[in-house]
């Protein structure tokens, strides 16, 4: 396998709005950022994601890009971004931007200059149609009709999701001109990577035929199946790459929701030139019921596992991934998944060793590695996210449920449990500022923060940094082999990497209760890397693991 750098890294993710507020308007900023760089150098991580700091008039906060040239306001100003670029270049790190290709706001100046109808420059660059009423029943992912009527352009134009970020047209070839140098752009700044919001929507199909009102592709909205993964959208990335993506030292992530693993390959197989690596769904959309993400069913860790391993063997030595299971997009983990009360810290830890040790490269989302846990406001006036919002008016107002049953909904999956500001101290607002912020913060600030977890030599944090202190002493966390182990159990996720002569041995217990495993004999006495709970002495063939215990150990073969 090709070794590079972006495989061995380690990225941290940064939702710039919620990171850390230094100019006190409540709103987190690329000052701030900067402020807090040697924390992140200390933990190890490699690159730094920043989410979409474009201007913008945030309808979805920044994924609604109406300059891709100017800095938001509230973040600050391109000399705020250049300085902090230089300083996390200083520091030996990397940085990655968000990239917004699908669309953009409605108030960027291409989407004004195509309401008129006879501007031939501009009306192809989105998809506008005119007649009597909406070409399809596609559905945006945000809810209600991807189609909006406009009085000016007397037409409706597509927008999968929300109606201020309209969907740009990639078959016209002078707007993917323009986005090519806009990404050149960037990278000209000295932008290390790119993370590409969305980019599987990219191609639409030709014919705008009506999507099935009941699709098994869940994760998506009713239209998703007809649009992700569009033909000729491998020619778009081998383009892409060839008119940008290869002519800079950078590496590249794209994120696909409705992708399948041998998709996946198909994306990011080095040898067809398109894309470096994918964010995929597929394991953070096991608990969709068959109505959708809002729609929550219990999590099943053998589904979960079966599509961990799939990906894992299907990509090996050919594709990449990136390996998360937070964002700014998901419910916290923790809370998700694990036991965000009395096991916090050790749900926590074990989520993070069942990432890390997979093949890939892990992300981390801010507040992850504190142990931050999901939020749940009793009214929707304190929620934000436009996802949310949308989601509460069409089922109350719309289809006359009650709030509390859909306030349930919310407390589940809604994008703002993993939104709340970045818990530094135990002082007003967390630390993260010195005014009432954006969004409320997590009550449990002063027991979850990161000056509490610095001080702590047992804390989820400290955890972190030996995760990924191992990550680069065993070049087998990177580049080994993967196989399942205890396939059929259904509360244990065990599995081997191997290189050359070593191998890594991963048991993770994904439940509350004490159980005994055995994972066969090993070649030679392993011995343990990382522990979550104080280390006990016993075989392979016997071990007691407690509730979400987590353990990696170590075998050397000698084949001589
Ligand atoms: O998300 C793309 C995406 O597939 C979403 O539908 C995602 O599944 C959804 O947010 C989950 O509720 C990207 C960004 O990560 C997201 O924040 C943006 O809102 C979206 O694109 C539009 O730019």
């Amino acid at each position: 396998m090709t070794r590079t750098w972006w495989k061995e890294a380690v990225i941290y993710q940064i939702y710039p709005r919620s990171f850390r507020d230094s100019d006190g308007d409540g709103i987190g900023d690329l000052k701030g950022i900067e402020e807090k760089l040697d924390y992140l150098k200390e933990l190890g991580v490699d690159v730094i994601w920043l989410g979409p700091v474009y201007k913008s008039p945030n309808d979805d906060y920044g994924y609604d890009v109406s300059d891709y040239y100017e800095i938001m306001d509230e973040f600050g100003s391109m000399e705020d971004w250049t300085s902090l670029c230089s300083e996390i270049h200083c520091r030996g790190m990397k940085i990655m931007m968000d990239i917004i290709l699908n669309h953009t706001s409605d108030e960027h100046a291409w989407f004004q200059a195509s309401k008129t109808p006879g501007n031939i420059s501009f009306r192809d660059y989105y998809y506008w149609r005119e007649g009597d009423s909406e070409p399809n029943n596609w559905e945006s992912f945000f809810g209600g009709s991807a189609w909006k009527y406009d009085e000016e352009a007397r037409a409706y134009y597509l927008h999968l999701f929300s109606v201020k970020q309209p969907d740009l047209n990639w078959s016209h070839d002078a707007l993917r001109k323009e986005m090519y140098s806009m990404m050149r752009f960037w990278l000209d700044k000295g932008v290390d990577a790119f993370r590409l919001d969305a980019v599987n929507l990219l191609v639409k199909p030709g014919e705008w035929q009506d999507g099935e009102p009941a699709e098994p592709d869940h994760c998506l909205a009713p239209c998703g199946h007809l649009i992700a993964n569009g033909e000729g959208i491998h020619d778009i990335f081998q383009e892409m790459n060839n008119e940008v993506f290869s002519r800079y030292p950078m590496f590249t992530v794209a994120e696909m929701a409705g992708v399948s693993a041998e998709e996946g390959l198909l994306y990011t197989d080095s040898a067809r030139k398109e894309l470096d690596s994918i964010i995929y769904f597929e394991h953070m959309d096991v608990d969709n019921g068959p109505g959708g993400r809002w729609e929550t069913i219990p999590f099943s860790l053998q589904a979960f596992k079966q599509i961990i391993t799939r990906w894992q063997i299907k990509l090996q030595g050919k594709g990449w991934i990136g390996l998360y299971l937070n964002n700014h997009d998901q419910p916290r983990v923790v809370s998700r998944w694990g036991n965000d009360i009395r096991y916090r810290v050790e749900s926590a830890k074990m989520f993070a060793t069942c990432i890390h040790m997979l093949q890939g490269s892990p992300y981390i989302y801010q507040g992850e590695e504190i142990g931050m846990t999901n939020i749940r406001f009793d009214s929707i006036q304190d929620y934000r996210d436009v996802e949310t919002l949308n989601y509460y008016r069409i089922e109350c107002e719309i289809k006359g449920r009650s709030h509390e049953e859909v306030m349930r909904d919310i407390y589940l999956k809604s994008r703002d449990n993993a939104r709340t500001p970045m818990q530094w101290d135990d002082s007003n607002y967390a630390g993260f500022g010195t005014v009432q912020p954006w969004i409320d913060v997590n009550p449990n600030y002063k027991e979850v923060n990161v000056e509490k977890a610095l001080a702590d030599p047992g804390s989820v944090l400290h955890y972190y940094r030996e995760l990924i202190r191992l990550r680069k002493r065993h070049e087998v966390i990177v580049y080994g082999d993967y196989s399942p182990l205890l396939e059929e159990h259904s509360d244990v996720f065990a599995y081997r990497r191997t290189l050359n002569d070593e191998t890594l041995f991963v048991i993770t217990n994904f439940s509350e209760k004490e159980l005994i495993v055995d994972l066969g004999e090993p070649a030679s006495e392993p011995s343990l890397l990382l522990a979550n709970y104080p280390p006990e002495e016993e075989p392979l063939t016997a071990l007691r693991l407690r509730p979400f215990e987590a353990r990696i150990y170590l075998a050397r073969n000698n084949i001589s």
